[in-house]
């Protein structure tokens, strides 16, 4: 079975480290499309049936920085199987910032946390299955310096890999309501699984995609509803909304031992 793979994940969360653990000497380096922006691409050394794409490093899927905008129109557009996104243990909850935006996508995506040796050496524990429950997606822990845990990927992308995708995170009730809208006047051509991601960056006034859509719709009055009554402007609203599932997330999974719980960040 051919399996395509997108690695995503902040700079500096070791996304170089594992694409080379990944890849060996199987990668080939050429730039994104109409860009000067690295983009390197292997096929693991493992299974050469699958073929992994390393993105820019981002911290999210917004349209503010070129890297952000080729991470996301590629993970839009070519229809990859299964999203690998790999997370700095040791600043697991700026690092979740990016993965909610990724589990909106629609795409089969597996989590690795990376620097578990320093985590693990430094008295912080981090609950895998707990983590992986509230994220509704395999999660895996890795060191990629240490080539720890890597093995363990390659299985859980099979598993993952043309699975349905289930919604873990909702807004609150007005904004999942207007999203719901929004994903309703959105032109046919938008695939399912990737409505709701546009309905949500659509919501936050996002111009780039806007101007993607084969049709232009106009969901302005819809916003404004929201934005009066909150009394937040709609892109605040989302971004406040996705810090307490994160908060919520890092309550739970993240303990130092012998101490109540605690996060770093
Ligand atoms: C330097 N464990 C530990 N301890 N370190 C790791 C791990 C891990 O599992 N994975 C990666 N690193 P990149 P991006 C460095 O380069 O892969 C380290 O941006 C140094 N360099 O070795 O480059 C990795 O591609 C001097 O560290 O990340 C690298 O995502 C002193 O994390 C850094 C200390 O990895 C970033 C570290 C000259």
């Amino acid at each position: 079975m051919k399996i395509t793979i997108a690695l995503a994940g902040n700079p500096n969360s070791g996304k170089t480290t594992l694409f080379n653990v990944l890849t060996g000497s199987h990668q080939y380096i050429g730039n994104w499309p109409g860009v000067t922006v690295e983009k390197k691409e292997g096929n693991l050394k493992t299974n050469k049936d699958i073929k992994i794409t390393d993105l820019p490093g981002i911290y999210s899927l917004s349209p503010y920085t070129l890297e952000e905008v080729v991470a996301r129109n590629y993970l839009l557009d070519e229809h990859i199987d299964v999203i690998l996104n790999i997370v700095d243990g040791m600043n697991l909850e700026r690092n979740l910032y990016l993965t909610t935006q990724l589990l909106e996508l629609g795409i089969p995506t597996v989590i690795a946390v990376n620097m578990m040796d320093l985590v693990k050496k430094n008295g912080y524990h981090i609950d895998i299955k707990a983590l992986s429950k509230k994220l509704g997606c395999p999660v895996i822990e890795i060191s990629a310096l240490k080539e720890k845990g890597v093995e363990d990927i390659v299985d859980e992308v099979m598993k993952v890999a043309h699975q349905e995708v289930t919604i873990q995170h909702y807004f609150s009730y007005d904004i999942e309501r207007t999203i719901e809208d929004i994903q309703n006047q959105l032109p046919s051509d938008i695939v399912l699984s990737q409505r709701r991601f546009f309905a949500i960056k659509l919501f936050e006034r996002d111009q780039k995609l806007q101007a993607q859509l084969s049709q232009k719709i106009d969901i302005e009055n819809l916003i404004q509803v929201i934005e009066k009554q909150e009394d937040d402007d709609s892109e605040s609203l989302i971004t406040n909304e996705r810090y307490q599932y994160i908060t919520s997330i890092i309550d739970e999974c993240y303990k130092r031992k012998n101490q109540n719980q605690l996060s770093i960040s």
